[in-house]
């Protein structure tokens, strides 16, 4: 049975990737120090639902399957944390045979402070994001050096690693000719916001870890992810993923179907010709899976765009509110000035065929998709608070 080692379990994508892989037969431990939902108090950001701690899910999960996913509470930017799940002197919380699992043979990174706003509300906020995601990341790099090899590292990136640039955006890498000579190099990367950032120098700190110890790992650069529902979620409601909708965590399309349930309009920011790549939650996990199936090779730093397709803010709003209209909602669109620096009318073809050509089939965002997302969030819609849907936090 392959070992992998979900670091950030408890998030929107960790908990979903848990199962994912429990339910396919693998060995799974998910760690998590509750970064997320701590923050979520904190700010009051509110949730579409009330979520159980981590150790419940694993508990239920066990209870409804029979599979095991073993469960470590612990802060990951401490550094003896982390070395700890290599050494065999992790604690686990709750697990059914609390035996050390062993080195794991996968490595899933999601252990990061997601959102860009977030990163950007003040000083302090901008400097948990930077020590949180450095840090984690950092300490990952050294455990896998010190203990660890031949363990594939599977790190999330981000499609914002790049920005906008006026150039077709390669699946990483880039060939540059100068002055009569070539070599190929990490694609250029321009972030739009202080969280893109830490990605970047994530990339950096890996790439480094490739180049000198000839580590493996796969860079999965990802564009805004929507949706709730995955296979292994339909067994019991209380397996749902996280989900927020408010302008920190929520992310675009999430956030625009609740709005469109409780009649708060459409936020498009400033022209709303912002283009992004984005993916269905399910496809996050195809995508995961078809990575750790083809690990990259020692010394290899693999990248892919992980995402399905592009759309504009515009393009977004008008499906929400044309899906919206459908089910009997008046949905209204209203353009706000952007709290955001970026580019609102831009040129932007990135590749993406990677993950397709490996296996990957896309579930694409159609009105049928949104359809399915309007129900689960008209079920929970007396808990969906206005106030929090936009506070303006300022580039
Ligand atoms: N936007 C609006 N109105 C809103 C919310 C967002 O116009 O009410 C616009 C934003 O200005 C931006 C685009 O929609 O141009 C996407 O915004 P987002 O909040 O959905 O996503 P973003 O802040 O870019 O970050 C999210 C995830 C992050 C991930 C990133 C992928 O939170 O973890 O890395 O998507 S990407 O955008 O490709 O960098």
């Amino acid at each position: 049975m392959s070992n992998v080692l979900i670091l950030g379990g408890d998030g929107y994508l960790g908990w979903p990737t848990a199962m994912y892989f429990s339910s396919r037969g693998y060995a799974v431990t998910v760690v998590d120090n509750y970064f997320r939902r701590n923050a979520c108090t904190e700010l009051d950001t509110g949730m579409l639902y009330t979520v159980p701690t981590l150790i419940e899910r694993a508990k239920l999960w066990h209870k409804l399957t029979g599979f095991e996913i073993k469960v470590v509470i612990a802060d990951l930017s401490e550094p003896e944390t982390m070395r700890g799940l290599f050494d065999g002197r992790l604690k686990y919380q709750w697990a059914i045979n609390d035996k050390f699992s062993g080195l794991p043979e996968t490595v899933i990174h999601y252990a990061e402070q997601p959102s860009a706003p977030y990163s950007l509300m003040d000083f302090k906020h901008a400097d948990v994001t930077l020590i949180n995601n450095l840090r984690v990341t950092n300490n990952l790099l050294w455990a896998i050096k010190d203990f660890s090899r031949d363990t594939h590292v599977i790190k999330l990136g981000t499609m914002g690693e790049y920005g906008t640039p006026n150039i077709d955006i390669e699946e990483g890498w880039l060939e540059i000719e100068h002055k009569g000579r070539k070599d190929t190099f990490l694609y250029p990367r321009q972030a739009g916001s202080l969280y893109h950032t830490t990605k970047i120098m994530d990339t950096d700190l890996m790439w480094f870890g490739v180049r000198m110890w000839d580590l493996k790992v796969t860079d999965l650069m990802q564009g805004p992810v929507y949706g709730i529902e995955t296979d292994e979620s339909k067994i019991d409601d209380r397996l749902k993923t996280i989900f927020n909708y408010d302008e920190l965590f929520g992310t675009i399309v999430n956030r625009f179907v609740v709005q469109a349930c409780v009649n708060y309009p459409l936020t498009v920011y400033g022209a709303g010709g912002q283009t992004r790549g984005y993916l269905n939650i399910k496809d996050t996990l195809q995508c995961v899976h078809a990575s750790e199936k083809n690990p990259a090779n020692k010394g290899e730093l693999k990248i892919f765009n992980q995402i399905m397709e592009t759309f504009s803010v515009n393009e977004l709003a008008a499906l929400t509110k044309k899906v919206g209209d459908s089910r009997g909602l008046n949905v209204e669109i209203k353009s706000i000035p952007n709290p955001r620096k970026e580019a609102e009318d831009h040129y932007y073809k990135p590749a993406y065929q990677g993950l397709q050509e490996l296996g990957v089939v896309p579930h694409l965002l159609t009105e049928d998709s949104m359809n399915n997302l309007f129900e689960v969030v008209q079920g929970n819609i007396t808990n969906i608070r206005k106030d929090v849907i936009f506070r303006g936090v300022q580039w």
